[in-house]
């Protein structure tokens, strides 16, 4: 089953076509979306559009969550409204030719705290220190630590509660784990994604996920992660 953890040129072009999608359908969540709309209405849009745009199918079913519905990973969208003040986070995944894209932003919508500004600066900076560390030649288990050591050095290491990220191909989650006790290296041209992610129960989540081609430059989407504020 390890066998396609090294990508050839053809597996690769097929992710960042599936990575395209999935820019291209959060370019379209950010121009539409609006005070009053539901988790469900935002995640059904997304796969709606994502399979117009010539995606197979979903890498997985669409997160999308707001407030302290972003406190849980896994969040199942539901009938929430969205309201001025709250994060929203959005992990999202589309099929083509066969592989998978996975995608995550955390964006505020209208007028956020101060301490949500700290949690979302916590997570981005920490992120950055993880793409930045995941090179050819290192640990997976050094690459999962710079990304926590930071958040932790911020006050936020409870918070932090899965692992950095996973390797992505056929499917959404494969080797290596890029995570604590991982004894794997990254290699060129494998694909991992880098998502750490700060949750405080029933108050607020943020996650910054980018996939990135091992041995290339920068990450796979076009989309910066700078805090975005949507006010409308
Ligand atoms: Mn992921």
């Amino acid at each position: 089953m390890d066998c396609n953890i090294v990508k050839n040129q053809d597996q690769l072009r097929a992710m960042k076509r599936a990575a395209e999608i999935i820019d291209d359908a959060y370019d379209a969540v950010l121009a539409r979306i609006k005070e009053g709309d539901t988790e469900r209405e935002v995640a059904d849009f997304i796969e709606r559009f994502a399979l117009s745009q010539g995606a197979s199918g979903l890498s997985f079913d669409t997160i999308v969550a707001f407030g302290a519905g972003g406190a849980e990973p896994h969040h199942v969208p539901t009938d929430c409204k969205l309201e001025n003040g709250m994060l929203v986070t959005i992990d999202m995944g589309a099929v083509y030719d066969g592989y998978c894209s996975d995608f995550t932003r955390t964006f505020a919508f209208g007028e956020i705290s101060d301490k949500q500004r700290e949690v979302y600066d916590v997570v981005y900076r920490s992120q950055k220190l993880g793409v930045e560390a995941a090179k050819v030649g290192a640990g997976c288990a050094d690459v999962d630590k710079v990304c926590r050591d930071y958040i932790a050095q911020r006050g936020y290491g409870q918070y932090f509660i899965h692992t950095t990220g996973h390797g992505v191909g056929s499917v959404v989650h494969e080797p290596p784990r890029v995570g604590m006790g991982s004894e794997e290296t990254l290699e060129q041209n494998m694909v991992v994604t880098i998502e750490p992610g700060v949750y405080i129960a029933g108050e607020m989540g943020v996650r910054i996920e980018d996939m990135v081609f091992v041995g290339h430059d920068g990450v796979v989407s076009r989309h910066g992660t700078e805090l975005i504020v949507i006010n409308k």
